[in-house]
């Protein structure tokens, strides 16, 4: 048998915990390989839901355990319950669960199935065909949840995983286990859209399982989403690849920009020798962006320690970087000669954002700084 964690965090959940558990061990009583235990993670509850907890314990005897800890937030709760997990319950997957029924137990076994079928990590997406938010949810709650999954989606380039923020979700140990030490102070979404961005970056295999997202049955919700986002928003910015990518992009066009204007206008190189100038600031702008992007946007893919296959990867990016300029000066051209040419900047800056942008990523991630 294979143990399956679910960790609940509560904080005054009286109303709730004692139903939820009983229906997670009703829908899964009858699974082969898997044997179901429950941590359950208060925050001290001023309701008294630890007493609760206590009294079911008799019932389910080791099947489930209790941690006390201080009112820290929802991503503090969840640090705890999996520091506690990996050294005392030692389970091979653990799931996240609130305790307030807007993750019904049923779904438990199709999540399973997805890690029997070679999932590392198993989202249950509200936002995915088969999945749903409340219709009354509120206009705000709505809208921070929505937006904030297309930018969160759209800002790490992940178009397939369709719920960041969904706090229902099965994780093999071994992904928590690495990933722990480096989540202590996260809190909120954050907590949950760091640990899938560093699972993504480990290179877990990731699946969703739909879910009906249910309005809490009892009581009342805790989450700040508007402060939540904010962090959420910049947790993105600071580690997406893509973002980081698309700044290189910037730094280097600076960066060409500048050096050609210096060669040319204060240098004074001769005009038949303009070409020269160009050559040379185009090419420090690719050294640097080869670096920044093989020391920063991509550091988690960085290039082996090795010369030679420093120097193949560095001529590729070359040629990845010629095939831009030529895109760019026979899109200029061909807009030019169809439209006119009194819109000439509006069609570069076209081709940069819509071609040059998903065409060097896609390229670089297939050839330069692949998968490992
Ligand atoms: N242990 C613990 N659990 C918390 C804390 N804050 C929220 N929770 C639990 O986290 C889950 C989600 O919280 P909830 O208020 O329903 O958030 P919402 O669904 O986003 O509105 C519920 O099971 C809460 O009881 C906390 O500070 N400590
Ligand atoms: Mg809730």
């Amino acid at each position: 048998m294979r143990k399956a964690l679910i960790v609940i965090p509560t904080y005054n959940e009286k109303g709730n915990i004692k139903s939820l558990i009983e229906e997670v061990f009703s829908v899964t009583k009858n699974l082969e390989i898997w044997s179901i235990e429950i941590l359950i993670v208060d925050s001290h509850s001023p309701d008294g839901t630890a007493k609760i907890i206590k009294e079911i314990q008799k019932k389910y005897k080791e099947k489930i355990h209790l941690l006390e800890t201080e009112k820290e937030g929802l991503g503090k709760a969840y640090f705890k319950g999996f520091e506690y997990a990996l050294e005392k319950i030692k389970p091979y997957v653990i799931f996240e669960m609130d305790a307030d029924w807007s993750h019904l137990p049923k779904y438990i076994p199709e999540f399973l199935k997805k890690i029997e079928e070679g999932a590392d990590f198993v989202i249950g997406s509200r936002y995915t065909k088969g999945g749903s938010i409340p219709k009354n949810w509120g206009l705000d709650r709505k809208f921070f949840s929505i937006l904030g999954n297309q930018v969160i989606r759209w800002g790490f380039m992940k178009p397939k995983i369709t719920d960041w923020t969904s706090g229902y979700r099965a994780i093999k140990s071994w992904i928590i286990k690495d990933n722990l030490p480096s989540m202590k102070n996260r809190s909120g979404y954050v907590f949950q859209v760091a640990m899938l961005d560093k699972a993504i970056k480990k290179g877990a295999v990731i699946k969703q399982v739909p879910i009906h997202f249910k309005n809490r049955k009892e009581g009342e919700s805790k989450i700040n989403s508007l402060k939540y986002s904010i962090q959420t928003f910049s947790y993105v910015l600071t580690h997406s690849s893509f973002i980081k990518f698309v700044i290189v992009g910037f730094i280097g066009f600076i960066i060409d920009f500048s050096i050609s204007f210096l060669l040319i206008e204060k240098a004074n190189f001769p005009k038949n020798k303009y070409w020269l100038a160009n050559t040379i600031s185009g090419e420090i702008a690719i050294v640097s962006n080869f670096i920044l992007n093989n020391f920063w946007s991509f550091s988690h893919k960085k290039i082996d320690n090795n010369l030679f296959t420093y120097l193949t990867k560095f001529l590729k990016f070359n040629l990845i970087s010629a095939g831009s300029v030529i895109i760019q000066s026979l899109g200029v051209q061909i807009f030019t000669n169809i439209i006119g040419p009194q819109y000439w900047i509006a069609y570069k800056i076209g081709i940069i954002m819509f071609v040059i942008i998903p065409y060097s990523y896609v390229l670089y991630n297939k050839f330069i700084w692949k998968k490992k």
